[in-house]
């Protein structure tokens, strides 16, 4: 157990995950319980920086930490817990930030465009989110990440942060990579085929929430975005067939030219309802445990607490030493 590498990721929060998430990210947390160790986390501090109705995020907490137990995270292989439980994450962020420059945080995308879609609420918190993010990974000194190619920058900056400090103050954290699946690393929108799938996207045909039921799924798909051809193959310009085919891919293991050979001489309306019918039959088991263990609040709690007792031991090795190492005087 100890010397295995150690992968974490997090995820927000904000609602039900999309079809990207899971694609993107979720779904290959599962298989990589057997090979590392995994620490997985529900980010509901990285979720309030953007305006969240009190009420809701405590739900959607709850069943985003029920949703990662039916994707079949299992919180007896890994660390599963909810951030805010974990005082570690806080206190490193601090500390990072003061390794961390204005500049770079000013580059990054995921700010700009928030920035943009909140214009009322350009709070600090938004602006210092991948320090958090930053400590968070090497609270844990992960190896490896599993996201969403969306994520990349955010992860260079980590990898970044953990080099200066090292540099400073001596050698403490890994520089963790990346995990970045081949195909679905970008899941796009069904309605806006060169915009990224999106959680907080307005138009509800324009993602598959992974709790759709089958009809409704088989629904947004029929409507997705396509262009005016009728050949369904994998090229620049057709960014909605390539959308399709890469969903259809990560779900069915077919290759491109696999699907190609399938679908020759059919239109886009077999494609679509093929494309609908696999992902609602792929996600159909999701919806069945999501609902086992959301109802039992007991159970939950139970791993939650347990999830949140093994987090903090584990960070608290790596963040005391960042204290110390920083020139923090020691209270034991
Ligand atoms: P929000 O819309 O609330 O900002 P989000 O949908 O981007 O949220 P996050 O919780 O920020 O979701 O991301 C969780 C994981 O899902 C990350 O690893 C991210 O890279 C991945 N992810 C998000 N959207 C997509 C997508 N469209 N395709 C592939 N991966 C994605
Ligand atoms: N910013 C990430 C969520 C996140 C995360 C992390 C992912 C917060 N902390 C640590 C990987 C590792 C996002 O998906 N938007």
């Amino acid at each position: 157990m100890e010397d295995k590498k150690v992968i974490f990721s997090g995820i927000q929060p904000t609602g039900t995950f999309t079809l990207g998430n899971y694609i993107g990210a979720v779904r290959n947390w599962k298989p990589l319980q057997d090979e590392y160790n995994c620490i997985y986390c529900v980010v509901n501090m990285h979720a309030i920086t953007v305006r969240q109705e009190p009420a809701k995020l405590r739900k959607n907490t709850l069943d985003a930490y029920a949703l990662l137990m039916a994707c079949g995270i299992d919180p007896e292989k890994s660390i599963l817990f909810i951030q805010s439980h974990v005082k570690t994450h806080a206190e490193l962020s601090w500390v990072l930030s003061c390794a961390t420059q204005f500049g770079e945080l000013s580059r990054m995308t995921q700010f700009k465009d928030k920035s943009k879609r909140h214009p009322d609420d350009i709070n600090a918190g938004l602006f210092t989110y991948p320090v958090l993010m930053a400590s968070d990974i090497l609270a844990y000194n992960a190896d490896l990440v599993p996201v969403g190619v969306d994520q990349k920058q955010h992860l260079e900056l980590a990898r970044n942060i953990a080099q200066r400090f090292n540099q400073r103050y001596g050698e403490l954290f890994k520089i963790p990579d990346a995990y970045i699946p081949e195909v679905g690393a970008k899941v796009m929108s069904l309605q806006e085929p060169t915009k990224k799938m999106s959680k907080s996207d307005e138009n509800p045909n324009a993602c598959i929430l992974i709790l759709d039921d089958k009809d409704t799924i088989i629904r947004k798909f029929k409507r997705a975005v396509t262009d005016s051809e009728s050949e369904i193959c994998y090229r620049e310009g057709k960014d909605g067939i390539n959308n399709l085919m890469t969903i259809y891919s990560s779900v069915t293991g077919k290759n491109f030219d696999e699907i190609t050979s399938e679908f020759a001489g059919k239109g886009y309306g077999d494609f679509k309802i093929a494309v609908g019918e696999a992902v609602a039959d792929h996600l159909a088991p999701i919806r069945e445990k999501f609902a086992e263990y959301s109802a039992d609040k007991e159970y939950l709690k139970k791993c939650y607490t347990e999830g949140a007792e093994k987090a903090l031991a584990y960070s608290q090795r790596i963040v005391s030493k960042a204290y110390r190492k920083v020139g923090f005087v020691d209270i034991k």
